[in-house]
C-alpha cells in the first residue's frame, strides 16, 4: 500500500478544469481534496496567478513510481507542454508528488533525480503547504517541521499572504 500527498496547480486555460480533471483522471485513489487556492506565481514572475490545491491519495499497488506516472498522465492529458527555457513558467497543469509512505506508513525518502522525495521544495511553497493544511495534515512534510510552523516561517509571510482561498471553487461536486 502506499499514500501520498500530490500538489495540483494550472495558471493557463479553464485553470479549475484543469485542476478538476486531474482529481478525475486520479479516481478512486483520491481520499481527500483541499480548498482550491489563488497563488501568485512562484520562481517565475512574469506569468498569471494560479489555482493550486491539494490531493491526498492512497493505492494499495502504487509505487512511488506510479504515483510519477499517474501525475504525468494527468498533465498530459490536459494539454501539458514544457518549455525547456522556463523552468517555472506557465502550465495548464502540473501534477507534483510532494510525499509518499509506504505499507507501513514510513515515509519514502529517494534522491532519484526522477522523483526526489519529499519534494526537495515543497517546505519553501506557501502554495503546497497551505492547501495541505486543511487536509488531515499527518506528520506533514518529512525531515521538516509542522506544516503550521513551516507557514509561519517569515521568509514565507509574503508568499503565505498572496495565498486566497477560492471557497467559490470546488475540485469535486458534492452531488
Ligand atoms: N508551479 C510552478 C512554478 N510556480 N507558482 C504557483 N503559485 N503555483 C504553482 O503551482 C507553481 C508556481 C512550477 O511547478
Ligand atoms: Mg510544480
Ligand atoms: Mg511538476
Amino acid at each position: 500500500m502506499s499514500e501520498a500527498v500530490l500538489s495540483l496547480g494550472s495558471n493557463l486555460g479553464d485553470r479549475l478544469a484543469h485542476l478538476r480533471a486531474a482529481v478525475a483522471l486520479l479516481g478512486a485513489g483520491v481520499r481527500e481534496v483541499s480548498g482550491v487556492y489563488e497563488t501568485p506565481p512562484w520562481g517565475d514572475p512574469d506569468q498569471p496567478p494560479y489555482l493550486n490545491a491539494v490531493v491526498f491519495v492512497r493505492d494499495p499497488a502504487a509505487t512511488s513510481h506510479d504515483w510519477l506516472d499517474r501525475a504525468r498522465a494527468c498533465e498530459a492529458a490536459e494539454g501539458r507542454e514544457r518549455d525547456p527555457a522556463r523552468r517555472f513558467g506557465p502550465r495548464t497543469l502540473d501534477v507534483d508528488v510532494i510525499t509518499v509512505w509506504d505499507a507501513d506508513g514510513r515515509p519514502v525518502i529517494s534522491d532519484d533525480p526522477e522523483l526526489t522525495l519529499p519534494h526537495p521544495r515543497a517546505h519553501l511553497r506557501a502554495f503546497v503547504l497551505r492547501p495541505w493544511l486543511d487536509l488531515h495534515p499527518g506528520e506533514g512534510l518529512p525531515g521538516h517541521p509542522p506544516l503550521a510552523d513551516l507557514l509561519a516561517a517569515p521568509e514565507l509571510a509574503t508568499d503565505v499572504a498572496g495565498v486566497t482561498a477560492r471557497p467559490d471553487l470546488k475540485l469535486e461536486s458534492t452531488a
